[in-house]
């Protein structure tokens, strides 16, 4: 693949979201969990659930992933050639678990502006490393909603996976769209789209990876520190902190980029929230 069709952007841009997008095979899919799986038994404190941020910048097979031409073409297609990435997440829900994600704008609470250069200067790619289904608790989009900014409150509900537990109030869910992905696809959100997903009612682990997001020069930070790894073209905008990708698992110097950018991460997450959780 290289890069979108110009249907496949149009649709992006006129509805906030474009989904299902073929990055890789299942197998390699397959080979990809099967790395981050492994990771996870032999790193369970680098890697639990309250820890599932920026993981790329610890481990190389993340990293490659995050710098793969056949996701970051795609990406260019909206950004633009110059690109740096702010953050990744790994959203794994557990077998039968109650862990879902409530209707939020990813862009609320990162602490940017990207000014009237919006709509081309961030996207969020999602990629499957399982099935991602109605039933699994795939990423679920209210099409349009990308074009506006909607009041939002903090619940710190138990099971939800976001930091605070935000969510959009009054939403009408009757438009919302499941993006269900098969192993090795790959879903684009707007910043701005609202968005959220149900909990995993299958008896298999639903694994995400969010690149969250691919960024344009048009950004810039609003509050807060920010890291960012240049992906591709010019250099990031010298108010973001740059960092490097890790060069081999979990070196001390890549283990301590990782903490500074998710103490950083966090410090804009919860800018102004009454209380604090753990991730
Ligand atoms: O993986 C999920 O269930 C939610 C993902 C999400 O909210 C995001 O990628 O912004």
């Amino acid at each position: 693949m290289s890069g979108l069709s110009a249907e496949q952007v149009a649709h992006y841009h006129e509805h906030g979201w474009l989904a299902p997008v073929d990055v890789m095979g299942e197998s390699e899919a397959a080979a990809v969990l099967g790395l981050l799986e492994a990771a996870e038994q032999q790193h369970p404190d680098d890697l639990h659930a309250e820890h599932r941020n920026n993981a790329h910048l610890a481990f190389p097979f993340l990293a490659e992933l995050a710098l793969d031409d056949r996701i970051v073409d795609a990406a260019e297609s909206i950004v633009g050639p110059d690109i740096s990435l702010w953050s990744t997440v790994l959203f794994i829900k557990e077998p039968g678990s109650d862990g879902f994600v409530s209707w939020h704008q990813d862009a609320f609470y990162m602490g940017l502006d990207s000014g009237d250069a919006a709509p081309r200067s961030m996207v969020t790619a999602w990629l499957a490393l399982s099935e991602s289904t109605r039933q699994s608790g795939c990423v679920s989009v209210l099409p349009g909603t990308h074009t506006g900014r909607a009041e939002h409150h903090d619940t710190f509900a138990e099971h939800n996976i976001l930091t605070r537990g935000q969510t959009v109030s009054d939403v009408d869910e009757s438009s919302a769209v499941d993006l269900m992905l098969r192993p090795g696809q790959m879903s684009f959100h707007h910043p701005w789209l609202i968005h959220g997903s149900r909990p995993n009612r299958t008896a298999n682990r639903r694994v995400g990876i969010a690149f969250q997001s691919y960024m344009g020069p048009g950004v810039r930070p609003v509050s807060g520190e920010h890291h960012v790894l240049p992906i591709r073209g010019a250099a990031p905008d010298e108010r973001f902190t740059v960092v490097e990708a890790p060069t081999a698992e979990l070196t001390p110097s890549a283990v301590a980029t990782r903490a500074s950018a998710n103490a950083a991460l966090s410090a804009v997450l919860y800018d102004g929230a009454s209380r604090r959780r753990n991730f």
